[in-house]
Formats: structure tokens, C-alpha cells, sequence
């Protein structure tokens, strides 16, 4: 098992809701793994037991009802499992284990790491964030995983680099949606370095106390919860530091209505529609947009010198 050093949010007493990582452990264990099977370690890869769940972080309250873990997990946006919101059952093919990721480019020792290897190597907590898609709908989710500052630290960035690239699996005999030559698989995206030392800067293993399913992205993704949810790639297999500013999959396909920033701003509309409001899955309610989806006070000083780039798209 793991060994966790322990923060002082993480002290049962201070626990915000103590009864639902309670229920969450208790579902993981009895749902997703398989009480079982769990215990005999056979229940699919080994890092499934590591990956969820894990204690509420408290710091980041996201004011809203979680939505519905049957909405977050059936309306999906994964091209290479085709471009219908309905992917899980092309998705359920992913195969994931076993899982390396690759760390490469401006780093001290190029390498690849296990997933199993890697999680032993951070410090899982539960964080319930706002998402918010381009195309204008939210959900809130509790995830499983850790900052992606600690990603960063293990990757061990030479100066010099100033960007990080995640690059996502492309399994041709498991993804459809690869047989479409015209779009620029692999799917990638990336952010400044200083944005993945952000403490909002999050890596995905798990939701509602369970490992990721496949349709959100599983084994590991990254959660940018203040840009919209295009610029957090799914199944990450590889991270590539640069000194150069990457040019993502959106960005590749559509320059002039996706770009590298891409912060949440309720007053800059998408060149095809608005983006003042946003409808909540599962509840459908239309709720008015947050300019950084509500994540200003964490994460505004990172553009505080930018005000007159194109930050918003
Ligand atoms: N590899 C990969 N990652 C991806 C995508 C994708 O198509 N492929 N879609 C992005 C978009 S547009 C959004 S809104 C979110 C959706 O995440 P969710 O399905 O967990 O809600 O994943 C992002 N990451
Ligand atoms: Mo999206």
C-alpha cells in the first residue's frame, strides 16, 4: 500500500464532508473494483487501487450542486472515440494497462514512468471543480488526483523551458475517430509552465471517488478548471517541456476561434455564439459565465502582464 504523508486539511477532524469520502471509499470498493477482487489485487490494473478515491481538498468550494455522476460520465466530448456526446461505449475499448507516460524535451533526464510508479510518487486529494466546455455547458465534478505542480517537479524542467505539452493516446486499433486523417491526431494541448505550477493546475485519476472512466479520460488527464475544457487533454501518455509556445489540436484545426489561452470570459464571445451563460448537465439550469470560470483570485496574476494578448480564446 501507499505511504501518504498527510496535510493538516487532510486530519479527519477538519474534513469538510468526512461522510462522503466515507461512501466514496466505500463505493470504490464495493462498486467499481469489487470488494473482492480489490483485495486480491486482480480487479484490473494495479494502479486502478491507487487512483481513487481520496480526501476532500476544502480550499476550492465550487458554490454550485455536484452534477449528476450519470450526466458527467454520458454527455462526453472524446473525438477519437467519434464526435457524438455519446462515447462510452466506443470509449470502454481504451486500453489501459499496461500505462507509461513519457516526460521528454527540456528536462533534466528524459524518462518514462508507470502510472503505478508515478502515483507513488504524489500526494492524492479530491477537488470538486467547475468545468467549463467552449461550447457552453458546465458540470461540477469531485476528482481524484493531485496539483500539477508535483507533476512538474517529477518531469524536473530545465530553465530554459517555458511550456509543457501533454500529447494523448492514439490507439489505432481501439479509436475510431483516428481513421478521420483531416483532424491532427494525436489530440494535445499545453500550457505555460508557470500555468502548470499554479496550484488550480490539477491531474485527473479519478471522479466521484472511483478511478476515471474511460469516456472522462482515463487512467490520468489534466483539469485546467479556469480555461475551457479543450485545453485539458484526456489519456495523457506523454509530457514535453519546450521553450516554444505549442500549438494544441483546436488551435490546429481552427486558429481563429481556438488559441493557446483560452481563459473562461463571459464578455468575449466565441466568433459563432456567447458565451455569457452556460447550461449545467443535468439539471439543464442556464447559470451566467465567470470571467476564469470563477478561479480569478488564483490565477488572474498569471496574466496580469497579458492584458493585451489574445488571452481569451
Ligand atoms: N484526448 C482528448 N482529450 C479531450 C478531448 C478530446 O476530444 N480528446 N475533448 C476536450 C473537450 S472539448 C472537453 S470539454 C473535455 C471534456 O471532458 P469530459 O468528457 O470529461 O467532460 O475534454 C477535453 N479533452
Ligand atoms: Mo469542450
Amino acid at each position: 500500500m501507499l505511504i501518504r504523508i498527510r496535510r493538516g486539511w487532510e486530519l479527519p477532524e477538519s474534513a469538510a464532508t468526512p461522510e462522503s469520502v466515507v461512501l466514496g471509499r466505500r463505493a470504490a470498493l464495493g462498486g467499481a473494483l469489487g470488494a473482492g477482487a480489490a483485495v486480491a489485487g486482480l480487479a484490473g490494473p494495479a494502479w486502478a487501487q491507487v487512483a481513487a478515491p481520496a480526501m476532500r481538498n476544502p480550499r476550492f468550494q465550487p458554490g454550485r450542486e455536484v452534477t449528476p455522476e450519470r450526466d458527467a460520465t454520458s454527455y462526453n466530448n472524446y473525438y477519437e472515440f467519434g464526435t457524438s456526446k455519446t462515447v462510452t461505449p466506443a470509449a470502454n475499448r481504451l486500453k489501459v494497462a499496461p500505462w507509461t507516460i513519457k516526460f521528454d524535451g527540456l528536462v533534466a533526464q528524459p524518462r518514462e514512468l508507470g502510472l503505478e510508479d508515478l502515483l507513488k510518487q504524489v500526494n492524492l486529494e479530491e477537488r470538486v471543480l467547475r468545468h467549463r466546455c467552449v461550447e457552453a455547458w458546465a458540470m461540477t465534478v469531485p476528482w481524484t488526483g493531485f496539483p500539477m505542480s508535483e507533476l512538474v517537479r517529477l518531469a524536473q524542467p530545465r530553465p530554459e523551458a517555458k511550456f509543457v505539452v501533454f500529447e494523448t493516446a492514439a490507439q489505432r486499433d481501439t479509436m475510431p475517430g483516428l481513421r478521420q486523417a483531416w483532424y491532427p491526431w494525436p489530440y494535445s494541448d499545453g500550457c505555460s509552465v508557470a500555468e502548470a505550477r499554479n496550484e488550480m493546475a490539477f491531474i485527473a485519476t479519478g471522479m466521484y471517488g472511483k478511478p476515471l472512466p474511460p469516456q472522462n479520460g482515463a487512467p490520468i488527464r489534466a483539469l485546467f478548471p479556469w480555461k475551457y475544457g479543450f485545453k485539458a487533454p484526456k489519456s495523457i501518455v506523454r509530457v514535453t517541456f519546450q521553450a516554444e509556445q505549442p500549438v494544441g489540436y483546436w488551435e490546429k484545426l481552427q486558429a481563429s476561434e481556438y488559441g493557446f489561452w483560452a481563459n473562461v470570459n463571459p464578455e468575449v464571445a466565441h466568433p459563432r455564439w456567447s458565451q455569457a451563460s452556460e447550461r449545467l448537465l443535468g439539471s439543464n439550469e442556464r447559470v451566467p459565465t465567470r470571467i476564469y470560470n470563477g478561479y480569478g483570485e488564483f490565477v488572474a496574476p498569471l496574466y496580469a502582464n497579458m492584458q493585451n494578448e489574445r488571452i481569451w480564446y
